[in-house]
């Protein structure tokens, strides 16, 4: 799937179900006609790009786990189209009166070689859309004179809510870019996903991958199970749809999670985390580790499982090295007071590394700040998630009507008895809620909030709730029976006190049921 083409689009019924596309019709008019006003002609062109909703696999992508994530249909869309003004110019408004015109353009610093600022103090709209044009403007116009581009965004993804906004902008923003200045075709979906995230990071978060491929590569009707080792991969997994349906419903917790801002005590403190957890646990185990690699858990798992260099084991037998693991992660990380966390002398020891030669591995290139580092707690956060992702892919491809075709990862040929008709739903569900426990006990990336939602949910009929995306604020997301949604959606509007005080306009905005959607792509503008 990563080798395909990017989807060109000349009707709204391609990108969304027919139903959606109905309702979908009035914004996407409405874009249109502001175009028109704004800048005196028609867009030619609109990119799309969609938010995602994580089922399972949180904060294991950046470890190069597989990860289970479908595309929402809300998305974020840019209408564009070329501009008279000289220099490559880039003129971008947004619909959302809280975030001003911007206009700005790069300039050559060298052969091939372009400078463009980015503002990483502070969380700007803009930072996404030059994020975007840095990229393209690296990769592909390396000779070329970029063109001058008018832009218009809408979105209808909640910022700060784990729905992924940024990487639906990110990957909006890059594919606008690509299409202006013609460079779009010849790029695969697997190329943009390597693109986005590139970009992204330069907005200052050093995200795995999850986003950008959910958003890039996702099919209508399915969950898509995303491998990253040993290089991006991908497969959709149907969520069964026998008696009763289930579907996804997202409620939003009201916390606002700035990712971006809170990256040195929390994302990219966990990052950081991780790693050096991956490497103390190579080293006890003797697993070989170069001096100079940022060597991850997943590469630690396969190593050590015996896993040939380049190649993938396996569902079956990652599921079987990961079990052995967790009891190692025990042994070994959560030794002495190893469960209550190290001090940064502590930990640099554990490494086996030099101080220079650890900080400028681990340290250099991030900002962080903690007094302990708990790798036991994340190592066993990112084992356990990362073996239950496998179990909810093989708990659903069991009981698929189609078999999935993987692209590289194999179909589950597991012998093992799996639950039927409702009996499915609530192991998926176990499963989610195991995952909730082990992020907000383990991970640490939950907040009272979301441990109040997920509660409330379970309580108000889910088979299973946990947040989605990084956390520290943002949205569940719960496995509901479909004829219970209407009543479940009730009980969460009264149960969860931050709602109260919503009019029922704002409460559709925080509380919606979500159907797996269609992946970024580009409208050409009849
Ligand atoms: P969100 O919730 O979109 O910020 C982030 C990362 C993902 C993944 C999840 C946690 C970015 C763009 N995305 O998602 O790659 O690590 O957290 O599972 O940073």
């Amino acid at each position: 799937m990563a080798d395909l083409p990017i989807p060109i689009y000349t009707s709204l019924d391609d990108i969304y179900d027919g139903y959606t596309a109905l309702a979908q019709a009035e914004r996407w008019n409405a874009l249109l006609d502001h175009y028109h006003a704004v800048f005196g002609q028609k867009p030619t062109h609109v990119a799309r790009a969609p938010g995602r909703v994580n089922l399972i696999g949180e904060h294991i992508d950046y470890a190069l786990f597989g990860v289970l994530p479908s595309a929402i249909s809300r998305d974020i869309l840019i209408a564009l189209g070329p501009s008279a003004a000289p220099g490559g110019q880039v003129v971008a408004e947004n619909q959302d009166e809280r975030y001003e015109k911007q206009a700005f353009a790069a300039s050559r610093v060298g052969e091939g070689e372009w400078a463009l600022e980015i503002d990483r103090s502070e969380l700007r709209w803009e930072s996404y859309v030059k994020a975007g044009y840095y990229g393209v403007l690296t990769h592909h116009l390396r000779a070329a004179q970029p063109k001058s581009i008018n832009m218009l965004v809408t979105g209808s993804v909640p910022a700060g809510s784990g729905l992924s906004s940024s990487a639906a902008m990110v990957v909006a923003s890059t594919l606008s870019f690509l299409v202006m200045n013609d460079v779009l075709h010849g790029v695969t979906k697997g190329e943009l996903v390597g693109l986005a995230m590139e970009n992204e990071k330069r907005v200052g978060v050093n995200s795995g991958g999850m986003d950008q491929a959910a958003s890039v590569i996702c099919t209508p009707s399915s969950a898509l199970y995303i491998t990253f080792h040993p290089a991006l991969s991908s497969s959709p997994v149907s969520i069964p749809g026998t008696h009763p349906s289930a579907v996804l419903v997202i409620t939003n917790s009201l916390v606002v999670s700035d990712k971006a801002l809170s990256a040195k005590v929390n994302y990219n403190l966990r990052v950081v985390e991780t790693l050096v957890a991956a490497r103390v646990l190579a080293r006890a185990l003797g697993v070989r580790v170069g001096d100079r690699e940022k060597v991850t858990l997943r590469e630690v798992v396969g190593r050590w499982a015996g896993e040939e260099q380049g190649a993938d084991m396996g569902p079956e037998r990652l599921q079987r090295a990961l079990e052995q693991l967790l009891g190692e992660a025990d042994r070994i990380l959560g030794a002495g007071h190893g469960r209550d966390g190290l001090s940064h002398a502590e930990m640099v020891a554990a490494s086996g590394l030099e101080e220079a030669a650890f900080h400028e591995l681990y340290l250099s290139w991030v900002e962080v700040e903690a007094t302990r580092f708990r790798l036991w707690a994340r190592a066993k956060h990112v084992l356990s998630e990362s073996l239950r992702v496998l179990q909810f892919r093989r708990v659903c491809l069991a009981h698929s009507s189609s078999p999935a075709q993987s692209t590289s990862t194999g179909t589950s040929t597991s012998t093992e008895p799996q639950p039927h008709g409702e009996g499915l739903l609530k192991e998926l569900g176990r499963l989610m809620n195991e995952s909730q426990e082990s992020c907000s006990g383990l991970f640490d990336c939950s907040c009272a909030e979301l441990d109040a939602l997920t509660r409330l949910a379970r309580e108000a009929g889910a088979y299973g709730s946990r947040l989605t995306g990084a956390g520290w604020g943002g949205c569940a997301v719960s496995l509901v029976a479909e004829p219970d949604v209407p009543a479940f959606i009730e009980k969460i509007h009264t149960s969860f006190g931050p709602y109260q005080k919503l009019s029922k306009k704002q409460l559709e905005e925080v509380v919606f049921a979500t159907k797996p959607s269609s992946g970024a792509g580009v409208y050409v503008v009849g």
